[in-house]
């Protein structure tokens, strides 16, 4: 919780950066004024439009643990600051899905659901990303599907969801939070997902497997704050990086732990770790997730370029007069890390006030 006095220095900083940033909105004092007054009367200060998409574009650039920063500026964002209760907020975040996914060629995209005030707390989305796989199993062991949700898939049980097909890639329902309202959960709707098999360039017996994911990666619980403000609900997304679903959700052991099973089929020797098999495996399932994006006409990066917008971005911002916070462990790649230029430089890892920050957990 921030005090009064906090949450009008946050508001002043944000407001004069605002208009530093957008010389064409003029003189900044008459803005202040107007926030200043706001706040002493209600407590609180509604963000004009303009203001909301710059704050929501300054987030994604105060991101530290993001490499996708390049095209902060082009950020889309949808002001549903209006709506607060749990089915529309649903609905309004499967239509994120259809925009933002846009048939393949993926759009950076924001929707913000209404702020925390004084007199009612905003939404908040329980589900970490509006496109989750369910995780089956018991207390000690996730059996099918993806480890990351089995407590979100749980929840959904407990809530009286009867549970998928059963398949290791079931799309578990959004759980939405209504301000002053019980958690709901809502079907996601099939023709706003688009999912992409996941097959290897050369070895066509990778079909038989049935790998998939999802082709946008968009987290929906995290909080935007600008200028003193919270937005507990904000999805927001970009494209993927092909080691994010590679060497990550695939690969993880506690994950789908895909590492033996590739080795197996790629003939490989996994009696001992010095035959690099893991090694081998994790390159060959990252250049099925690539070509598997690409022939499905999906936006998808390698994590090379990726790497090198990344620098693009710094010198552009040191251009601009700003500095760059970024976190070394987060930015770096989880394969090929050493080969891509991003490894070899160290970062300043200052914090910005205007920021996507995680919540510490869901409101009771
Ligand atoms: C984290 C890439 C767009 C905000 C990350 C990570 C990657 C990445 C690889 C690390 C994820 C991990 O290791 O789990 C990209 C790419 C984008 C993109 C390629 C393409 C445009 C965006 C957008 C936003 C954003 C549009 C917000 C508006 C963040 C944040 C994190 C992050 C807040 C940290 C998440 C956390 O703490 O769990 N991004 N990103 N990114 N990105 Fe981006
Ligand atoms: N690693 C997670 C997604 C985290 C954010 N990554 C992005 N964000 N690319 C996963 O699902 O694999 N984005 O907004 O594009």
């Amino acid at each position: 919780r921030s005090t009064a006095a906090q949450v009008r220095e946050a508001a002043e900083e944000f407001i004069r950066l605002f208009h530093r940033e957008n010389p064409e909105a003029g003189d900044p004092r008459p803005r202040l004024a107007a926030v200043r007054e706001e706040l002493a009367t209600s407590g609180t200060y509604r963000h004009t439009p303009e203001e909301l998409v710059h704050g929501a574009r300054v987030a994604w650039r105060n991101s530290n643990r993001c490499i996708g920063r390049l095209y902060w500026n082009s950020l889309r964002v949808r002001d549903r600051r209006e709506l607060f209760a749990a089915d529309e907020v649903a609905e309004e975040c499967f239509a994120h899905l259809r925009e933002a996914t846009n048939g393949g060629r993926v759009r950076p995209t924001i929707t913000v659901f209404a702020p925390d005030t004084p007199d009612r707390p905003g939404p908040l989305i329980w589900s970490e990303q509006l496109v989750r796989y369910a995780g089956y199993g018991d207390h000690h062991s996730v059996t099918v599907g993806d480890a990351r949700n089995a407590p979100l898939t749980e929840a959904l049980l407990r809530l009286g969801w009867a549970g998928g097909p059963g398949t290791p890639f079931d799309l578990l329902p959004l759980v939405v939070q209504g301000a002053d309202d019980k958690p709901r959960w809502f079907d996601t709707p099939a023709d706003a997902v688009l999912e992409v098999p996941i097959l290897h360039p050369e070895d066509a017996g990778w079909a038989d497997w049935g790998l998939r994911w999802h082709a946008v990666p968009a987290i929906s619980n995290m909080c935007l704050e600008i200028g003193g403000i919270h937005y507990p609900a904000a999805p927001f997304n970009g494209w993927y990086m092909g080691t994010e679903i590679g060497a990550r959700n695939l690969a993880d052991t506690d994950r789908y732990n895909l590492l033996p099973a590739v080795a197996r089929r790629l003939g490989l020797d996994t009696s001992t770790d010095r035959t690099l098999w893991k090694d081998r495996a994790l390159v060959e399932l990252n250049r099925a997730v690539l070509d598997s994006f690409d022939r499905a006409g999906v936006t998808i990066a390698d994590h090379h370029t990726e790497s090198r917008r990344f620098l693009t971005h710094l010198e552009r911002e040191e251009h601009k007069g700003r500095a760059v916070g970024a976190d070394w462990a987060w930015i770096v790649p989880p394969i090929s890390g050493s080969a891509t230029p991003v490894f070899h430089r160290t970062y300043d890892d200052r914090q910005s006030a205007t920021a996507y920050v995680h919540h510490s957990g869901a409101r009771e």
